[in-house]
């Protein structure tokens, strides 16, 4: 009797493990677990610490994704971005298995992070564990999960070890605890002098999330256009958007497009700054119109490449009660805390009524609830809110605007220009500020660079892209890559991690990832490709 209980309680075991394995499955690895080094380990930006484990975790069919119903979005982007690498989707499964990949937000401990005091930078923060079996993602916020994924991604090598007829990846195990040095990690594109279109725009976007940027100031207006629909002032697009540099047709982006740009960017945790540039380089909003102008001439279209010439009238009301209700529709659409308001090369305002203007603008843009931000000759003018200085040119002026207790963005022209040729064999960009080859681009520090700052007045780093000379995606991308990665490593990574060879060495592997996604990169003979 005895015996018998005891069977059917075994046979009962045996059941209830046998039904958990179909459930819970171990699958097992076609290949053996591979020997990796720190030369395995390649990511861009360089993560803050690394500590390699020196086994793999082997990446075949039977790789899942764990469940997590907070994370839908980061999730469908692990999951697209592997398949786009692996060429299967992971299956996403309900209940712990040995071999997945799992999402997790939790607070990181301090003690792995250090005492940093910036919110921002923490929420930036993630933790990314590989061992031979799975791999734990975990961060505080969506935000810091997405910068983790990424790193990640761009652990999957482009060449798979094939097994029969299994592909198979090796990725390295190791521990990661990262987060950025800077709070914004920049990018600009002027869509101004050439007109790039929504897909084109997104394009960029989604590049430039790979290398873990967090903003996107878009330059809309100049002289040769404006760029965005604007309610009550139908002119600046009737007229004032249907030109660009050469005389092509230009384009515009309705409100409707411009919040989808700004939604697409926010799914990977991209924020748009827009930029309205004024006083000067406003020739376009004056030809649409004329009883904004300041320089006495008549206004007419222009399609050149010069600058200096247009200005707003600073003492004429209607100026102000039409940037009134343009920031104001600005402020409305744009979730950023930033508004751009330019104020650069204004060579035709004079210098007294430059200051009132730009006091005046930055009033109103506190007025809508934002910050604003300027290219440094603003801190000619005495302002009384809180504001950011881009350095762009001059160094004199950017001091200024520190001492005032304005933090600081970095574009200087000489290191940071993403429109500056290569070299004298460049197909596109301009070199009035130096040739910037990849070299010159990453082996700076831009902490440093004019004064040594308190890294506390260092907001981040932007790389503008000035399109006098680019007017697609192949012309934008020959200029911006490989020089974006590395400007997008200064701003990441710590500075102790800066590192010339290494980043060589990065990108010659990342090569192939960049050409698989038809990304026209400039292909520096300083990379051995
Ligand atoms: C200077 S940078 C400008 C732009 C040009 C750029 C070309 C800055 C604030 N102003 O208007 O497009 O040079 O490199």
């Amino acid at each position: 009797m005895k015996i018998l209980k005891l069977s059917i309680w075994m046979i009962g075991i045996a059941l209830i493990s046998s039904s958990c394995e179909l459930l819970n499955p171990q699958p097992k690895s076609p290949v053996e677990a591979q020997a990796t080094t720190m030369d395995d380990i390649s990511i861009l930006p360089e993560p803050m610490y690394t500590e390699a484990g020196g086994s793999s975790f082997i990446i075949f069919d039977a790789l899942s994704v764990l469940s997590n119903p907070s994370q839908e979005k980061n999730q469908n982007a692990l999951i697209s971005g592997l398949e786009e690498r692996v060429g299967f989707a992971p299956e996403l499964i309900e209940n712990n298995r040995d071999y997945q990949i799992a999402l997790s937000i939790e607070p990181l401990s301090e003690e792995a992070l250090g005492n940093t005091a910036n919110e921002a930078l923490l929420d930036e923060a993630y933790v990314l564990e590989i061992s031979e079996k799975n791999i734990l993602l975990k961060a505080a916020t969506d935000e810091g999960l997405f910068r983790g994924i990424q790193s990640l991604l761009q652990l999957v090598p482009s060449e798979s070890l094939t097994e029969g007829e299994q592909e198979v990846y090796v990725l390295p195990t190791l521990k990661i605890v990262d987060m950025p040095q800077m709070e914004i990690r920049s990018a600009m594109l002027d869509v101004a002098r050439h007109f790039f279109s929504v897909d084109e725009v997104k394009r960029y976007i989604n590049q430039l999330a790979l290398y873990k940027y967090n903003t996107f100031h878009m330059h809309l207006t100049d002289d040769q256009g404006w760029r965005v629909e604007m309610k009550n002032w139908p002119a600046l697009t009737e007229i004032g958007a249907a030109t660009e540099v050469g005389g092509g047709a230009g384009g515009f982006y309705t409100q409707e497009e411009f919040t989808e740009l700004i939604n697409y960017a926010a799914d990977r945790h991209i924020e748009i700054i827009p930029e309205i540039d004024m006083p000067g380089h406003t020739n376009a909003a004056i030809v649409s119109y004329p009883q904004l102008n300041g320089n006495g001439k008549t206004p007419e279209v222009y399609t050149g490449t010069n600058v200096g010439f247009s200005t707003f009238d600073a003492n004429n009301e209607e100026v102000y009660a039409f940037l009134d209700d343009i920031l104001g529709q600005f402020a409305a659409i744009s979730p950023s805390k930033y508004i751009h308001i330019g104020g650069d090369e204004s060579h035709v305002t004079k210098k007294k009524d430059y200051i009132k203007f730009v006091e005046r603008v930055e009033a109103l843009v506190r007025k809508h609830g934002k910050v604003a931000i300027g290219w440094d000759e603003i801190t000619q003018a005495d302002i009384s809110g809180p504001a950011v200085v881009q350095l762009w040119n001059n160094e004199k002026n950017a001091l200024v605007g520190v001492e005032k207790g304005m933090p600081i963005l970095l574009s200087p022209a000489k290191k940071a220009y993403l429109d500056m040729k290569y070299n004298e064999d460049s197909e596109f960009g301009l070199n009035w500020a130096a040739y910037i080859e990849l070299e010159n681009a990453y082996n700076w520090n831009p902490s440093t660079y004019f004064s040594d700052l308190d890294p506390s007045v260092i907001l981040g780093l932007e790389a503008p892209l000035w399109s006098e000379t680019i007017y697609d995606s192949a012309s934008l991308e020959y200029l911006a890559f490989p020089r974006a990665i590395a400007y997008a490593e200064l701003a990441w990574s710590q500075t102790d991690n800066y590192n010339w060879e290494r980043f060589k060495s990065k990108l010659k592997s990342h090569g192939s990832w960049l050409e698989k996604q038809d990304i026209n990169f400039y292909r520096s003979t300083e990379i051995d490709w």
